[in-house]
């Protein structure tokens, strides 16, 4: 990968950590009081399958959508005021961090139903088949989510139809508090199970930026040029609590020792290290992209505390009943 390219990931990798380091920090203020589930350690993965999608191109997510919507180009601004509850969110004030969405650039939306967005991708590429646009949708989930049906029908059809769509497993180990071990036998291969629905796969490193970038570029290619459906597992790990800005290693679900070799394959870090060695980035340039950054996120921190919440009389508008 050229460093340009690895540059503009490394910046978009950085600014989704200190989106998430700040939500972090302003959490204890309770004034946010949506649940978050932070992608802190998984950076790679949203922005080397996004960097691959044009504005026009479909991207759907879960409950750890942050990441996915910002690389997708996702309104920050927009996004702080839904953490907020503020009528300027991108969801206005009614959905939380589990509800962004962003349908200027394509981000069809985030829903903390574990699986429960597969399908909509799938449906949002037989769209787009149809119409014989070849946009691409991809579909966000976690490991736990190829537990479920609806992840299985999803593949079956989306192979049947032959769409545009990308399948992208972020597989961090564990679900909530619970690893693989104790979910799925140890003979489980993802990558077969592709196979067997005639969908073709990919396993990478989903630390490594370029690695996922080159495998999502592949995937991409193949959707639009009306090869199918591609599912890729990229492997990464969760660095704090499940759901909430703290960290929870003393639970002892996992070890300090796991959490700590994951530490040192940090994705934002060794994209950092990549280029340094290149010389194609200094500390003076780091330290202007971490300002530029700041001040991005502080400018949109004010937007959501200044913005007003939603009117009561808001509430029953968007629902199917009144
Ligand atoms: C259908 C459903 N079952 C259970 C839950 C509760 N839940 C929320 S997140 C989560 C863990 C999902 O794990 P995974 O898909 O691996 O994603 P990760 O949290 O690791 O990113 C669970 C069980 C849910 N939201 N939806
Ligand atoms: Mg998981």
């Amino acid at each position: 990968m050229n460093a340009e390219t690895l540059g503009e990931l490394f910046y978009a990798m950085l600014r989704i950590r200190l989106v998430e380091e700040r939500i972090a920090e302003l959490y204890a203020e309770q004034e946010m009081r949506c649940p978050v589930h932070l992608c802190i350690g998984q950076e790679a993965v949203a922005v080397g399958v996004c960097a691959n999608l044009s504005p026009d191109d479909y991207v759907l997510s879960g409950h750890r959508s942050h990441g996915h919507y910002l690389a997708k180009g996702g309104n920050l601004k927009t996004m702080l005021a839904e953490l907020y509850g503020k009528v300027t969110g991108c969801a206005q004030g009614k959905g939380g961090s589990m509800h962004l969405v962003d349908l200027a650039v394509g981000f069809l939306g985030a829903a903390p139903i574990v699986g429960s967005t597969i399908p909509i991708a799938v449906g949002a590429a037989f769209g787009s088949a149809l119409r014989g646009e070849r946009r691409v949708a991809v579909a966000f989930f976690g490991e736990g989510a190829t537990e479920e049906g609806i992840f299985h029908e999803s593949l079956n059809f989306a192979a049947m139809k032959k769409l545009p769509v990308v399948f992208v497993c972020e597989n961090n180990l564990y679900s909530v508090y619970s690893p693989l071990s104790v979910r799925q036998p140890a003979e489980r291969d993802l990558m077969a199970i592709a196979a067997g629905h005639g969908v073709a796969a990919e396993r990478g490193d989903g630390n490594d930026v370029a690695v996922v970038y080159a495998l999502a570029g592949e995937a991409a290619a193949r959707a639009r040029q009306g090869g199918g459906p591609t599912l890729l597992e990229l492997t990464t790990y969760r660095w704090r609590e499940h759901c909430g800005p703290l960290y929870d290693n003393d639970l002892g679900y996992r070890s300090e020792a796991e959490f700590e070799g994951w530490r040192q394959r940090c994705p934002v870090a060794h994209a950092e290290r990549t280029l340094g060695a290149r010389g194609a980035l200094d500390e003076a340039e780091i330290a202007r992209m971490h300002a530029a950054i700041a001040a991005e996120i502080d400018d949109a921190v004010a937007f959501a505390k200044t913005s007003p919440f939603p009117k009561p009389s808001a509430l029953l508008e968007h629902v199917y009943a009144q």
